[in-house]
């Protein structure tokens, strides 16, 4: 499998969870203002949708959408969703509120050109939504428990950009939930591989 990438992109939530797949698998940068990968592809004609992530997956097809792509990866690895049973079904529900209800919004955050009205609006939805996933959790560390699911991955990073430069308020269930996620191997090596200081 190789997986399309930009640094910090959400296509790192893919990276965290083929890294905890324990499959084999490789990257490919992308440079999303070119759309030229580090191999000099037109990355337009990998993914006509010109963005990341995209899965080529071992035989050749290109697969694109995190839903789809994050799914595959726990597919293929067996235990980063259970394959079947209720909590494969929590997974992907929480995966689809992940992408629809969160990922969503964060765009309008990192649009320079965006209304400072509508960001603070954005913002504040965001901390709602927040809110009421951590009101939702149990005592686990993860989501599901103790080992991280797909959903975990791609809620990563949508914290990580929270923290960052989108500036949206989290509760303390929530911080603390990605401290102990920052400390796992796999998104420490993720991190570094993408050129990422969370120091
Ligand atoms: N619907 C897509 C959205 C992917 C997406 O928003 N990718 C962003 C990075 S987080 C991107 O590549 N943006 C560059 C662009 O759209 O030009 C998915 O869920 O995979």
């Amino acid at each position: 499998m190789k997986l399309y990438y930009a640094p910090g992109a959400c296509s790192l939530a893919d990276h965290i969870a083929l890294i905890e797949s324990g499959l084999p698998y490789e990257t490919e940068h992308v440079d999303l203002r070119s759309r030229i990968t580090a191999g000099g592809a037109d990355f337009r004609l990998i993914n006509p949708k010109g963005y990341v992530p995209a899965l080529e997956m071992d035989d050749g097809e290109i697969l694109t959408e995190n839903i789809a792509i994050l799914s595959y990866i726990a597919a293929e690895s067996g235990w980063l969703s259970p394959p079947d049973g209720p909590i494969h079904w929590r997974v992907l529900e929480m995966t689809a509120y992940i992408s629809t209800e969160i990922h969503k919004h964060f765009k309008l955050l990192f649009d320079p050109s965006a209304d400072p009205e509508q960001q603070a609006k954005t913002r504040k939805l965001l901390t709602q939504t927040f809110n009421r996933l951590a009101g939702d959790m149990g005592d686990t560390t993860c989501l599901f428990g103790e080992h991280p699911m797909i959903a975990d991955c791609y809620l990563f990073v949508m914290l990580m950009w929270a923290r960052g430069k989108a500036g949206v308020h989290l509760p303390a269930r929530l911080n603390t939930y990605f401290d102990h996620l920052c400390k796992r191997p796999s998104v420490r090596q993720a991190l570094e591989d993408e050129g990422l200081d969370m120091s």
